[in-house]
C-alpha cells in the first residue's frame, strides 16, 4: 500500500471537503485497486467497509459501488438498513446512489446492510454484509446567541475586571471548524474587551456611573476561527455600572446666591424639636450609598440638623429661643461624608460643604409669666378680714412690659386679690374644721386690648387654733350597781375635741366626789372607779362633774361636763341590770302617758262605730222592700271589693235565689242572674246566710259575724234592705245615743257629746 493510498483513506476522516475524493474510490475509475479497500478484510468476499457522502448534496448521486467477486451475471444486489430503498438504491450493477439531500446535522450515519443474490435461484450468495455511510460536515449553520446577555461591574473597578461571559452556539460539526466559534466586539472597544472564551473584561480602571450607568456593546461570534470566511452573527450586551459612593455630598446651590448661605426666621415661641428649614444636599450617588453627616459649629445645643428620608439635612430647633435674650444667630454648618470613596469625582466642590446659617428670632407677644406655677400658702383660721395671705406675681416676658392685672376665678374664694400688686387678703372667716386646704387659680391679665392671659394655682393651708371646747363622752352606759365594792371600774369617757391637735387631753374631777374617783388614763380617756359602795337603788342618781382641758394653741380650753350615774341592780358579773329611774325618766313617762291617752281614745272611737252600725242594721229591717234597687256582693276579709261589675268576687245570684226560694217572691232581673250555682249549694248557702244574719241581727253585743260580710246593700228589691252604713246612717238625727248613758261613767262624756234633747232635734227640723 502506497502511501498516496492511505493519505486518501485517512484525508475524509480529518477534511471534510475531501470527502468527494474518497468516493472516487468507488466509482468504476477507482475500481482498478480494490485490494486497497479489502486489505482489512479476511476471508471475505466483499471490498468496501464505510463510505461519505457530502451533506446538501442535490440527488441523485451515486454515493459507493458494492463489489463481491462471487457475483455474476445471474447475481444482483440488495441492500436493507437505514434509509435502504428511500434514500439509497443500489442498482444490479452495485452502485449505491442517494435519492435525497442529506443533513448531516439532522442524521450523520446511516447502517446498512448489503446482499448478493442469485437470481435463478433467487437465494443469497455470499454472506451478507454491514457497511456504513458517513455524512459529512458542511459549514451551513451560523452560531446562534441563545440567550440576551446583560452584565454589570462596580464603578471604579480595575482594569482587566470580569464583567461577564458571553456564550453563542454552532450546530455545526464541533470536531470540525465548521462548529468552533470565536468572539469579537464590534464597538466599545475603549472600555471592555472579549477574549475567545466569551469573557467580557474592563479595559479601564475608571468606569463613572455617574458619567454612564449602563453600556450597549455589540458582540460578534463567528466560525472557522482563525479563517476570515466564515458564519457570523452578532448580539447585543448591556453592561450596567454599579454606583459606590464616590460622590461628596454639598449643599445645593442657589442661583439667587452666590455662595451657601441660608436665613431662617424663627419664632421665639417655636416648641423644642420643631423644623427650622430644609437644606438641600446635592449628591450624585445613589441614595442608598450616600451617607452625609452634619455638624453644627456653634450652639450645636440650640440647633442640629438632622437627615430625612431624601438625607437632605432637617435643622431642628432644640432648644427654646428668647427674643428677648438673643434675636439672632450666625453660624456655619458642615457637611461630610464617612464613607466616601476618595478622591470624590467631585472634588472642586470641596468649598460647597460649609453653609452659613442666619437664624433671625421673631418677637411674639407672649402671655404674663407667673414667679410660680404653684404657690404655697398658709394663713391662720379665723384671721381678721383683710388680713394678708401672701402675694403672686407676674410679668409681661416681652418688651413691651405691659402691666399686669391680677383676679381670681372663683367668685366664692373667701380670698381676695389685689389687682395691681397681687397681694392676697382675707376676705371672709376661714373656719380649718369647715375647710381646712382651699386650692384656686389666679389669673394674669396684660393690660393691654390683646389682654393675654396666664394662670397659677395657689394652695393655701388653713392653719389651726384652739378654738373649740374639748368634749367628753361616756363609752357606754354608767351605773352604779348596788352591789359594787370600792374599786370597781364602772365605766369610762373619753375626751374629744375639733381642733388639730394631738395632744392628750387632763381629764379631772371638778367637784370632789365622796363616791367614786376619776383616774385619767392619759391617752384621752379617764375611769370612774367606786370610791365608796354599799348604794341603793332608791338613793338619788349621782352626779359626777368632770373637766376636760386641751391643751392647745394659743390657749387652752376646759370644758366641765356632769355625768348622771344612776344606782341599778344588777347580777354578779354586771352583765344583767335593772335601773328604777332611768337616766331619761322624766321624758319616758311623758311618753307612756301620751301613748297611753292615744290608746284609750282608739277604742272608744272603735266601740263608737261599732254602736252606730248596730242601730243601722234594725232600722233596716224595718224598711226592707221599699228600698229601691239593691246590690249585694260577697267579699271575704283582706280581699278589696271591685264595685258593682266586680264579677271575680263572690257570686251573689246565690243570694237572690235565696230569697226567692225562702221567700217565694220571683228573682228580679240582675246582672248576676245569669249566673248558675248547683241548687243544693244554693239552698244551704242561703240557709247559712239566713240564720247567721238573723243571729247578728238580735244579738245586740255579739261581734260581727267574720265569715260572711253583707254590704252595699242599694237594690230596691232586696229583702234585706240596705246594709250599708254610709247610707242608712247619714241621717244622724234618727240615731239614739241615749244608750251611753247607760254604759256607765266611762262613757259619760261620749253621752254628753251626743245626748240630743228630742226637743232639739225638732227644733231643727
Ligand atoms: C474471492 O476472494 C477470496 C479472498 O480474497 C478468495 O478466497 C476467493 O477464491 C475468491 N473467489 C473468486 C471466485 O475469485
Ligand atoms: C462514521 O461515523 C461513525 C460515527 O458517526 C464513526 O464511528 C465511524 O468511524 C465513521 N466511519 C468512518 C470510516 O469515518
Ligand atoms: C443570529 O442569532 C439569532 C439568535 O440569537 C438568530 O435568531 C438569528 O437568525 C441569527 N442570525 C443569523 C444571520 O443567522
Ligand atoms: C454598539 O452597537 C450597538 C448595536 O448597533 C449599539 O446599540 C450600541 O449603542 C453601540 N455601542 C456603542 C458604545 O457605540
Ligand atoms: C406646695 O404644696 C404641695 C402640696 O400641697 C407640694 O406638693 C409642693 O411641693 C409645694 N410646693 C412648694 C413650692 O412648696
Ligand atoms: C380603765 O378601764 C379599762 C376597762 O374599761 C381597763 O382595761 C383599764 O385597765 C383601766 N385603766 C386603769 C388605769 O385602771
Ligand atoms: C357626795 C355623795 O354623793 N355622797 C353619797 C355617797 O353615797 C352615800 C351612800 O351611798 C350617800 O349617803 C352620800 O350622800
Amino acid at each position: 500500500m502506497g502511501p498516496s493510498a492511505r493519505g486518501l483513506i485517512m484525508l475524509p476522516m480529518s477534511w471534510l471537503l475531501l470527502s468527494g475524493l474518497t468516493l472516487s474510490l468507488a466509482s468504476p475509475g477507482a475500481k482498478s485497486e480494490p485490494s486497497s479497500l479489502s486489505l482489512q478484510r479476511h476471508k471475505r468476499h466483499w471490498e468496501w467497509k464505510s463510505f461519505y457522502v457530502l451533506e446538501e448534496r442535490d440527488p441523485p448521486h451515486r454515493v459507493m459501488k458494492l463489489h463481491s467477486n462471487k457475483s455474476n451475471i445471474h447475481t444482483i444486489y440488495k441492500i436493507e438498513g437505514d434509509g435502504a430503498g428511500r434514500i439509497f438504491t443500489v442498482d444490479a450493477s452495485g452502485d449505491v446512489y442517494a435519492q435525497e439531500k442529506l443533513d448531516r446535522e439532522k442524521k450523520s450515519s446511516y447502517r446498512l446492510k448489503a446482499r448478493l443474490i442469485d437470481t435463478r435461484t433467487n437465494r443469497q450468495v455470499d454472506n451478507e454484509e454491514e457497511f456504513e455511510i458517513n455524512v459529512s460536515d458542511l459549514n451551513d449553520n451560523n452560531p446562534v446567541f441563545l440567550q440576551d446577555f446583560k452584565g454589570s461591574v462596580v464603578e471604579r473597578s480595575p482594569k482587566g475586571t470580569l464583567v461577564m461571559t458571553v456564550t453563542a452556539t454552532d450546530y455545526d460539526d464541533p470536531t470540525t471548524p465548521n462548529g468552533k466559534l470565536e468572539y469579537k466586539l464590534l464597538n466599545g472597544t475603549d472600555l471592555f474587551t472579549i477574549d475567545q472564551r466569551g469573557d467580557i473584561r474592563t479595559t479601564v480602571g475608571d468606569l463613572d456611573r455617574e458619567k454612564q450607568s449602563m453600556h450597549k456593546i455589540s458582540v460578534q461570534a463567528k466560525d472557522m476561527p482563525g479563517i476570515s470566511s466564515g458564519n457570523i452573527n452578532t448580539t447585543t450586551v448591556t453592561i450596567n455600572v454599579l454606583d459606590i459612593n464616590d460622590n461628596m455630598a454639598v449643599f445645593k446651590k442657589k442661583k439667587y446666591q452666590p455662595t451657601e448661605k441660608y436665613s431662617f426666621n424663627v419664632k421665639e415661641d417655636a416648641k423644642q424639636n420643631s423644623k427650622i428649614g430644609i437644606m438641600e444636599l446635592e449628591d450624585k450617588d445613589e441614595e442608598q450609598n450616600k451617607d452625609p453627616v452634619f455638624s453644627v459649629l456653634e450652639f450645636p445645643r440650640v440647633f442640629m440638623v438632622v437627615k430625612n428620608h431624601m438625607k437632605d439635612g432637617v435643622l431642628t430647633l432644640m432648644q427654646e429661643l428668647d427674643y428677648e435674650t438673643k434675636d439672632k444667630y450666625t453660624f456655619v454648618i458642615e457637611v461630610k461624608e464617612s464613607s466616601l470613596k476618595e478622591p470624590a469625582d467631585n472634588q472642586d466642590e470641596k468649598l460647597l460643604r460649609r453653609a452659613d446659617v442666619t437664624i433671625n428670632v421673631i418677637d411674639v407677644d407672649e402671655p404674663p409669666l407667673f414667679s410660680k406655677q404653684i404657690y404655697n400658702f398658709s394663713i391662720v383660721e379665723h384671721s381678721p378680714i383683710k388680713t394678708p395671705v401672701g402675694k403672686v406675681s407676674a410679668t409681661d416676658p416681652d418688651k413691651a412690659k405691659f402691666a399686669i392685672r391680677y383676679h381670681i376665678d372663683d367668685p366664692n374664694c373667701p380670698i381676695a386679690i389685689d389687682p395691681t400688686t397681687g397681694t392676697m387678703t382675707v376676705a371672709k372667716d376661714l373656719d380649718r374644721e369647715l375647710v381646712d386646704r382651699l386650692e384656686f387659680t389666679i389669673t394674669a391679665v396684660e393690660a393691654n386690648p390683646r389682654g393675654l392671659k396666664s394662670h397659677a394655682l395657689v394652695n393655701l393651708l388653713v392653719l389651726d387654733v384652739n378654738d373649740n371646747d374639748p368634749v367628753l363622752t361616756a363609752e357606754g352606759m354608767i351605773f352604779a350597781c348596788e352591789a359594787d365594792q370600792p374599786g370597781t371600774i364602772i365605766g369610762r369617757v373619753k375626751a374629744t375635741d375639733r381642733d388639730k391637735h394631738m395632744e392628750i387631753f387632763t381629764i379631772r374631777l371638778a367637784k370632789p366626789s365622796y363616791n367614786f374617783t376619776l383616774t385619767d388614763n392619759r391617752d384621752n380617756t379617764a375611769n370612774i372607779t367606786v370610791r365608796h359602795g354599799d348604794f341603793n337603788q332608791n338613793d338619788p342618781l349621782y352626779d359626777l362633774v368632770v373637766a376636760v382641758e386641751d391643751r392647745g394653741h394659743p390657749t387652752s380650753r376646759t370644758s366641765t361636763t356632769t355625768i348622771t350615774i344612776p344606782v341599778c341592780s344588777c347580777d354578779s358579773n354586771r352583765k344583767n341590770y335593772y335601773c328604777k329611774a332611768a337616766p331619761n325618766a322624766d321624758n319616758a313617762s311623758f311618753h307612756a302617758i301620751i301613748a297611753i291617752i292615744l290608746c284609750i281614745l282608739t277604742i272608744l272611737v272603735i266601740v263608737i262605730l261599732f254602736v252606730m252600725r248596730k242601730r243601722c242594721q234594725k232600722e233596716t229591717v224595718v224598711i226592707l222592700g221599699k228600698n229601691g234597687e239593691m246590690h249585694e256582693q260577697l267579699v271575704s276579709y283582706d280581699e278589696e271589693g271591685g264595685g258593682e261589675m266586680d264579677t271575680n268576687g263572690y257570686d251573689v245570684s246565690i243570694l237572690n235565689s235565696a230569697r226567692s226560694d225562702g221567700a217565694a217572691l220571683p228573682p228580679p232581673p240582675g246582672v248576676y242572674a245569669a249566673v248558675n250555682k248547683p241548687p243544693a249549694v244554693r239552698r244551704d248557702m242561703a240557709t247559712m246566710i239566713e240564720v247567721k244574719k238573723d243571729e247578728a241581727d238580735h244579738e245586740r253585743d255579739g261581734g260581727p259575724y267574720d265569715t260572711l260580710h253583707i254590704y252595699g246593700y242599694e237594690g230596691p228589691e232586696s229583702l234585706f234592705g240596705s246594709l250599708s252604713s254610709l247610707e242608712s246612717c247619714s241621717d244622724d238625727g234618727s240615731l239614739d245615743y241615749d244608750v251611753l248613758n247607760d254604759w256607765g261613767p266611762r262613757f259619760k262624756t261620749l253621752a254628753e257629746l251626743y245626748g240630743i234633747e228630742p226637743s232639739e232635734n225638732q227644733y231643727a227640723y
